[in-house]
């Protein structure tokens, strides 16, 4: 069998859904530490592996895979002894698909998470240094999208489309759900573990009731169901720093009418 070392980060939604199926598919994994926080993203070693400044990276005897959502395709191509995808070609659509939707998301997170939250961390940073974060961004647009969300928090165009997004996203999710209680299948794979990590940081951001037992009952079912399984501490909730979950809990529910509306808002 192969050597798998992941590089990644603890609290990054792209590496918890691939922590996930590497612990569902019981594989013994490397584990490198990128410190997003600290900009090891930019080191220019990792950048000779991840040419897009990103986690996660999955490096195997053979070759170095990134995308997070083709490596969770590649594990269950390379390692199909415990399947993470339904069987029939029309299920595999189906959970590519939503796996589509769930990556076009992805741009829309890092606004949500550093307008309600990260944000506020650098309001006592002194001008130069808040610069110095600014242009740290190599790509130009996502630099200005970020000068923009740290000037104007979640009144921030960027942040109040994000939002808008996040319910679009709810809404499908509670659409997609199937009787098993999963979104493909009878059992938890791929298309569970690349949504995960969303729910996750809306419900760190204080927005749990955007899925409670009342609003959208079949994600509240399913985020139950996901965080009851064996191995999800193992591959999300051991490596997340509890400073950086109640610092988001915090600054999240000071604001959380206000977010909860926005995300609603057809
Ligand atoms: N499409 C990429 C997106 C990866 C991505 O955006 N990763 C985030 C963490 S979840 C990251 O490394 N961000 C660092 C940065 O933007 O500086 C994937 O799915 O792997």
């Amino acid at each position: 069998m192969t050597s798998l070392t992941l590089y990644h980060h603890g609290p990054s939604t792209c590496s918890q859904k691939v922590r996930l199926i590497l612990e569902l598919k019981e594989l013994p994994y490397e584990s490198k530490e990128v410190n997003l926080l600290a900009g090891e993203q930019h080191d220019p070693e990792y950048v000779k592996l991840n040419p897009n400044h990103v986690v996660p990276t999955l490096v195997t005897d053979n070759g170095i895979l990134i995308e997070s959502n083709l490596i969770l395709e590649y594990l269950d191509d390379a390692f199909p002894k415990i399947p993470a995808r339904p069987s029939s070609p029309e299920d595999i659509h189906k959970v590519r698909l939503w796996m589509k939707q769930i990556d076009n998301f992805q741009q829309y997170t890092g606004p949500i998470t550093y307008g309600i939250a990260v944000r506020r961390l650098q309001m006592d940073k002194s001008n130069e240094d808040k610069q110095a974060d600014l242009d740290s961004i190599p790509d130009p647009v996502k630099r200005q999208a970020r000068k923009e969300t740290m000037e104007k928090g979640i009144q921030a165009p960027i942040v109040i489309n994000s939002l808008k997004k996040a319910g679009e996203l709810l809404d499908n999710l509670e659409n997609i759900i199937e009787d098993s209680g999963w979104i493909a299948g009878d059992k938890f794979g791929l298309a569970d573990a690349c949504t995960l990590p969303y729910i996750l940081r809306f419900d760190h951001l204080s927005l749990f009731e955007a899925f409670s037992e009342n609003k959208r009952p079949k994600i509240n079912n399913w985020y139950k169901k996901v965080r009851n399984l064996e191995f999800y501490d193992k591959a999300v909730t051991n490596l997340l720093p509890s400073s950086l979950v109640q610092m988001m809990g915090a600054f999240g529910g000071e604001v959380k009418e206000e977010v909860l509306k926005l995300m609603e808002e057809k």
